[in-house]
């Protein structure tokens, strides 16, 4: 009887295994999920082999203190846990410079009236402006004052090329 059931597992798990790729997981034997690498253990997982329940999970195996830190890509959105500078950003926060940050970091705003970077001031700044307007999008603020308005357009008009 065992051994029939036995033999019915390994055949279904042979046809799992065989024919659904999709529902090929990373778990263990043992069904504890593997630990977060570079992430404080905070429930039972599986780290290089072993299960562990407190400690911090690093790429060279379980360890009692925070993993050296991946470096963060600057003005980028941290996917995990990263050095970002002096500071430390969390998943999620943004590395601004040496900075995390909840938000995207703002892009410099640079005052030019050549908006497209073309080497003139024409029509396509004027429409840079023009749909823009009203707006906070930066790439057509020519004044960098925050806000894309009436004085913008005079602006590119007066210094047109
Ligand atoms: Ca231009
Ligand atoms: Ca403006």
């Amino acid at each position: 009887m065992i051994k029939k059931f036995l033999v019915a597992v390994l055949f279904i798990s042979i046809i799992a295994y065989g024919s659904a790729d999709t529902y090929r997981v990373t778990i263990t034997p043992s069904g504890t999920p593997a630990c977060t690498i570079g992430a404080q253990i905070t429930a039972e997982c599986v780290c290089d082999g072993a299960t562990y329940t407190s400690g911090y999970c690093c790429s060279g195996g379980q360890q009692a203190t925070p993993c050296t830190l991946p470096t963060c890509t600057d003005q980028a959105q941290a996917g995990a846990q990263c050095s970002c500078g002096s500071d430390t950003c969390d998943a999620g926060e943004y590395c601004c410079s040496g900075t995390c940050q909840a938000g995207t970091c703002a892009a410099a705003c640079t005052e030019t009236n050549d908006l497209t970077g073309d080497g003139e001031v024409n029509i396509l700044d004027l429409i840079m402006v023009a749909s823009r307007m009203g707006s906070d999008d930066i790439t057509g603020d020519p004044n960098c004052d925050g806000a894309i308005d009436i004085n913008d357009l005079f602006l590119i008009v007066n210094n047109y090329t």
